[in-house]
């Protein structure tokens, strides 16, 4: 959409378009406030952020009932706090509390919450894929009327388990939505540089997919795509995949010294921050003004804020403690 096309769509619905930007905006400066936090040592471990992406989870995320399954990668902070978990129990667990979602034993790379339906936190590459397979194929065979969706980078679909689990699910015509974060980069490997084809949605529709490219950094476009994949997958149309073209404005991790891309070219990306341009469509629709939005930001803050106490304040699982869980309870050696 260009810039006049999404002041339009977002005077259409302004109350959506705020809400979206509230979830772009706290996943965001929840990152922000974890990046301070590995800086200060108080979250260790592998760390990766999602800053810059923030409008696929967020636009996919909006068209989920309770009821569906969300599967994710190792970059899901976001995903987990979109899909309910609250703040505090996802910052409880970066920082490895016992009141964390995992009782601080995931950590960032595996937060998972039974409640909300997230499966993960998933670490090895394209190992959700599978799973989501899995969890539809168990809706299906209880006759439940729901939708797992499964997000993964572009480095996923160069794994033996993408090619099995888009064959599985379009043969038995699972309910899956197939969200494909292409990043253009696999930890420091440009997509062109491995693949020799990379137009994704192609690719998955050798499967007999439904599947098509969307702008992952327009946050409507990508909840109008999520909306209509959804509805088919939950009409009985079979397993849909949406490649969401999006960038990460950070190192692949805390740890990537950053030397496969230009500044240049991070730099024109951010230009097309899903934030500022949801935050502009909304001002240009007379449908966001300075109070608004400075009420908004103090709002995300106080509650990225509140998380960052309630993690700073939890406790550290006893050294007791740390063989429960292994086996079931009773069995412990
Ligand atoms: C099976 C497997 N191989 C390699 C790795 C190491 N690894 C971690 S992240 C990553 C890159 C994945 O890139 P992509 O799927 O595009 O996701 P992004 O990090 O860009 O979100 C790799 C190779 C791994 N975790 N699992
Ligand atoms: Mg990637």
């Amino acid at each position: 959409m260009s810039a006049e096309e999404m002041a339009t769509a977002a005077a259409h619905d302004p109350e959506v378009a705020r809400h979206l930007l509230r979830q772009m905006l706290r996943v965001r400066r929840f990152e922000e406030a974890c990046v301070q936090a590995y800086s200060a040592t108080l979250i260790r471990g592998f760390m990766h952020v999602y800053i810059g992406e923030e409008a696929v989870a967020a636009g996919v995320m909006s068209v989920l009932e309770p009821d569906d399954a969300v599967v994710a990668t190792y970059r899901e902070h976001g995903h987990a706090l979109l899909r309910g978990v609250p703040a505090e129990r996802v910052m409880a667990e970066m920082y490895g509390r016992v009141e964390g979602c995992c009782r601080g034993r995931g950590g960032s790379m595996h937060l998972f919450d039974a409640a909300t339906r997230f499966y993960g936190g998933n670490a090895i590459v394209a190992g959700g894929l599978p799973l989501a397979v899995g969890l539809a194929l168990a809706d299906r065979m209880s006759g439940r009327d729901r939708v797992t969706v499964c997000f993964f980078g572009e480095g996923a679909m160069a794994e033996g388990e993408f090619h099995e689990s888009m064959n599985l699910a379009a043969l038995w015509d699972l309910p899956v939505l197939f969200c494909c974060e292409n990043n253009l980069y696999a930890m420091g490997t440009a997509l062109d540089r491995s693949e020799s084809q990379t137009d994704l949605a192609l690719k998955a529709s050798a499967y007999a997919v439904s599947a098509w490219a969307v702008d992952g950094m327009d946050v409507l476009a990508t909840a109008e795509a999520a909306r209509r994949a959804i509805d088919a997958v939950r009409a009985g149309g079979g397993p849909h995949f949406l490649e969401l073209r999006t960038y990460r404005f950070r190192a692949h991790s805390m740890f990537d010294p950053e030397r496969y891309r230009s500044k240049d070219e991070v730099e024109r990306w951010m230009e097309r921050d899903p934030i500022a341009l949801l935050r502009t469509a909304l001002e240009t629709a007379g449908e966001l003004d300075a109070d608004a939005w400075a009420s908004l930001e103090a709002e995300v803050d106080e509650e990225v804020r509140a998380a960052a106490a309630f993690a700073e304040a939890g406790t550290l699982e006893p050294v007791d403690d740390l063989l429960r869980f292994v086996t079931s309870e009773g069995r412990t050696p």
